[in-house]
C-alpha cells in the first residue's frame, strides 16, 4: 500500500518538473547549442512520459490490490517482442535525431573568421592572422615562453608579422567563426558552456572547429580533459563583441 502511494508520488514529482520546467542550462549562445537543448527537451518530454506512465500503472496496480479470482499471467512472447522493439526504436530514432547536430562538417564559408587556437599545460593562446590575413608558418624549434613566443611563429617567415597572439578568444558575434584547434603537448579539450561544445585537442593534429556567437559577453573557456596537475588552472575568456568593436580591436592591436 504505501510503496503504491510512494511510486504515486515519484509520478506526481515527475509531472511538476515537466509541468515546470525549471532552467536547469547556462544561457546558450550558439545556433548549435539552442538545437541541442530543443533536442534535450525532446528527450526529456518524450522519456519522461513514459517515467509518468509506469510508474502511474505502478502504482495502480500496487493499490488496487491482487485479483484472486484470477490465474497467474503467463509471459507473452508477443507482449516482450512488441515492448522491446518499441524500445529499441524510440532510442533508435532519438539518438538519430540527436546526431543531425554532430554530423555538421565546418565549411570555410566566404567571409568567415579564421582563428587558431593553442592550447598547452596549462594556458591557451589565439592566434589572428592580422591585416594581410596571412597566417605565418609555426615550428616548435621556436617555442619560447620567456621570450613571448608561446606558439613558435617563425621570426624569418614575413607572413607572420603581423600575426596577433592574444590571451583571450575574441569573436565577432553573429559571424560563424572557424577555430582551428592544436595542442603544443598532451591531449587538452576546448569546452565552452555556453555553446554546449567540446572538443578534444589532439597533439599533432589539426581540428577545425566552427562556432557562432550570437549574444555579446564574456563566457568562460576551460580546458575539460585532465591533462596533468595546473588542469584545474588552464582556463581563458571566449569575448563575443559587436562586429565594429570587433574589428576596431584587430586593427588595434
Ligand atoms: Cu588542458
Amino acid at each position: 500500500m504505501s510503496s503504491g502511494l510512494l511510486f504515486f508520488a515519484v509520478a506526481l514529482a515527475g509531472a511538476l518538473l515537466l509541468a515546470i520546467r525549471p532552467a536547469w542550462f547556462p544561457l546558450a549562445i550558439d545556433p548549435a547549442a539552442h538545437a541541442w537543448d530543443r533536442e534535450f527537451a525532446t528527450t526529456l518530454i518524450v522519456t519522461g512520459i513514459i517515467f509518468i506512465g509506469a510508474h502511474l500503472v505502478l502504482a495502480y496496480v500496487i493499490l488496487r490490490g491482487p485479483r484472486k479470482s484470477r490465474k497467474p499471467p503467463n509471459s507473452s512472447l508477443r507482449l516482450e517482442i512488441l515492448w522491446t522493439s518499441a524500445t529499441a526504436v524510440l532510442f533508435l530514432g532519438l539518438s538519430a535525431l540527436g546526431s543531425r547536430g554532430w554530423a555538421r562538417v565546418p565549411e570555410k564559408a566566404p567571409g568567415e573568421e579564421r582563428i587558431e587556437v593553442y592550447a598547452r599545460q596549462f594556458a591557451w593562446n589565439f592566434r589572428y592572422p592580422g591585416p594581410d590575413g596571412i597566417f605565418g608558418r609555426t615550428d616548435n624549434k621556436f617555442i619560447s615562453d620567456s621570450g613571448g613566443n608561446p606558439i613558435g611563429l617563425d621570426p624569418a617567415d614575413p607572413d607572420g608579422r603581423d600575426d596577433m597572439v592574444s590571451a583571450t578568444l575574441r569573436v565577432p558575434v553573429g559571424r560563424n567563426v572557424l577555430l582551428v584547434l592544436h595542442s603544443r603537448d598532451v591531449i587538452h579539450d576546448f569546452f565552452v558552456r555556453e555553446l554546449r561544445t567540446k572538443q578534444d585537442i589532439v597533439p599533432g593534429m589539426e581540428i577545425p572547429l566552427e562556432i557562432r556567437a550570437d549574444r555579446p559577453g564574456q563566457y568562460e573557456i576551460a580546458c575539460a580533459e585532465l591533462c596533468g596537475l595546473g588542469h584545474s588552472q588552464m582556463h581563458s575568456l571566449l569575448i563575443a563583441m559587436p562586429p565594429p568593436e570587433y574589428e576596431q580591436w584587430k586593427r588595434a592591436h
